[in-house]
């Protein structure tokens, strides 16, 4: 059976949702498909935990429904995961969205009929959908990446994959842990199965920039405070470059920029700054982005810093990252530097004594076999393109997506649409604003922008917009020109912000770095002149 539509909606996760209302506030009717079983996306199935969000709950939240943020209540000031994951199925209820998703709805194939200018869409569960537009919000950390590890299904323990987290307890009492990862989730893991393993080993193949961090319920009519002032909280929101101008990972990161270059300061000045800050004092100079040297010297100071909360020497020195500060997304961390002065806790420096291979007893590195009852991967995700690469899409002439951005690299116009696939939208693409900023107030303006143009393409009777190369290449250069004098695409950064994370993905720097009002500005210039850059069919 095949229904038609005139949008399908890939993904329930924060901006599918929104992107059911919007659309169907517009008038069109929307299929959400979602392979889950619920909504939530990426905050449903990374359930690890210590799970939270490193941007304020009040502005990590939708912004378009006055009903909606005043009646939700968060309770801390960062959001943990279970609280986010609530707040989504509270939002479905509230806005009644449920009644337009497929539930375990695996979207596998998508392939544009240019004749009919519809795409017909594929389930893994057999529905198919026609539609003339597709949305997709299907996320842009949602695949995860599991390690090519030898002898890793031999494993006679427990495997956890810290992205598809089991929804009942885990109970981890007594037991022998690994955790083979420490990006923004092992870091956010680590601390917490410490306290309730009877041992845990870290395998630790890059070490992490990290930032200490308070996170604390609300106080009594503090949040009511905040809510009474939400319009002036919104807007200060809309006009800060990372789409949060409250305290948060990013903001760090923008304060730094304003900081005295390390390059010219004194040792005194450097001391003074990791005796007053610690890590952080370490990283707060202006010059670090920009200038590898200082960048360099940072690391040391940095590894100093460390050394003075990490008791044991040899840990503290395997804790000190080699790769540049800032080239990775920032990470903020509740007590794990200090995780490591615990007995029951071990760092295996894989740099040093790599794995070998996961036996069925615990995992083996090249100096030892440790032996353990569990292991958790917390090793990343392909990200970006990962969730559309893994579809069948075919645009134009049966091309390929997963071709096109495998070969020519992840190219997009405007972080919304690739030439040669008319009528696909993707929320947070590649050159989007997306990786360097708060994610939900980027994806609220693409869901608007392209409400809006879905309206416009049907004022004026279009049947089909489509991205013209020369436009996708321009913003392509103008994205990476952004980038180009900074640690972000430093050779030896491998990140997921710039594919090197995924072995032989095509590398590039996947994030628009000039700032949200400064990309909506170029949006609603091209918008409000018909459309530059695409093609109206
Ligand atoms: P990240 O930041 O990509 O971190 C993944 C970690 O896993 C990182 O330390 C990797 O080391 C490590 N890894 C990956 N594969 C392996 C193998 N085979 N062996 C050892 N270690 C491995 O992903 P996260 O989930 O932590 O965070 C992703 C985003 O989610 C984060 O930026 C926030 O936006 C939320 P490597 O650095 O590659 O040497």
């Amino acid at each position: 059976m095949t229904a038609h539509v005139d949008v399908i909606v890939i993904g329930a996760g924060f901006s599918g949702l929104y992107a059911l209302h919007r659309l169907r506030e517009l008038g069109f009717r929307t299929q959400v498909l979602e392979k889950a079983d619920n909504v939530g996306g990426t905050w449903l199935f990374n359930r690890y935990p210590g799970a939270r969000c490193d941007i304020e709950s009040i502005e990590y939240s939708y912004s378009f429904s006055e009903e909606i943020q005043q009646e939700w209540v968060w309770t801390e000031t960062m959001p943990a995961q279970p609280e986010i994951e609530a707040y989504l199925n509270f939002v479905a209820d509230r806005l009644d969205l449920r009644r337009d998703i497929a539930f375990g709805a695996e979207v596998v194939s998508m392939v544009f009929d240019e004749d009919a200018a519809v795409w017909g869409v594929e389930t893994a569960a057999g529905p198919s959908f026609v539609a003339r537009y597709v949305v997709a919000a299907s996320g842009i950390l949602s695949v995860p990446l599991e390690p090519t590890i030898d002898g890793l299904d031999s494993f006679a323990g427990t495997s956890l994959f810290t992205s598809r987290w089991p929804e009942e307890d885990v109970d981890l009492t007594d037991r022998r842990v690994g955790v083979i990862g420490t990006g923004s989730t092992g870091v956010q893991l680590i601390p917490v199965v410490a306290r309730e393993a009877g041992h845990l080993t870290v395998f630790q193949r890059s070490p992490a920039y990290t930032l200490p961090w308070h996170v604390r319920p609300f106080e009594p009519g503090e949040l009511e405070d905040l809510k009474s002032n939400y319009g002036e909280i919104r807007e200060l929101q809309r006009a800060h470059p990372v789409g949060a101008a409250r305290l948060s990972a990013f903001s760090v990161l923008l304060d730094m920029l304003a900081m005295p270059p390390l390059k010219t300061a004194s040792r005194e000045e450097q001391l003074r700054a990791i005796d007053e800050n610690g890590v952080m004092g370490a990283l707060s100079w202006g010059d670090i982005f920009f200038d590898i040297e200082a960048n360099q010297m940072a690391a040391e100071l940095y590894g100093e810093a460390v050394a003075r909360i990490v008791e044991d020497p040899a840990t503290a020195a395997a804790l000190k990252p080699t790769h540049p500060f800032g080239c990775k997304r920032p990470i903020i961390d509740q007590g794990y530097y200090e995780t490591f002065n615990r007995d029951d806790v071990a760092l295996v420096d894989l740099r040093e004594d790599p794995i070998v291979a996961v036996t069925p007893a615990g995992i083996r590195t090249g100096q030892r076999h440790h032996e353990l009852d569990v292991i958790i991967y917390a090793t990343g995700f392909d990200a970006m393109t990962g969730a559309l690469t893994r579809i069948d899409v075919r645009g134009r002439d049966a091309m390929s997506l997963a071709d096109f951005w495998g070969t020519r690299g992840p190219y997009s116009y405007l972080g919304i649409a690739v030439s040669g696939f008319p009528n696909l939208f993707i929320i947070q693409a590649p050159g989007s604003p997306s990786a360097a900023t708060n994610f939900v107030a980027a994806m609220e303006q693409h869901v608007e922008w392209i409400g809006d143009c879905l309206a416009h393409l049907r004022a004026h009777d279009h049947r089909t917009i489509e991205a013209l190369p020369d436009a996708q290449r321009e913003w392509m250069e103008h994205a990476t020109a952004l980038v180009a004098r900074t640690v972000l695409v430093h050779p030896t950064c491998n990140s997921w912000y710039n594919g090197g994370n995924v072995p032989g993905k095509k590398r590039m720097y996947m994030g628009y770095t000039a700032g949200i009002p400064e990309y909506r500005r170029r949006c609603d210039e091209i918008a409000e002149a018909g459309y530059t850059g695409f093609k109206l069919g």
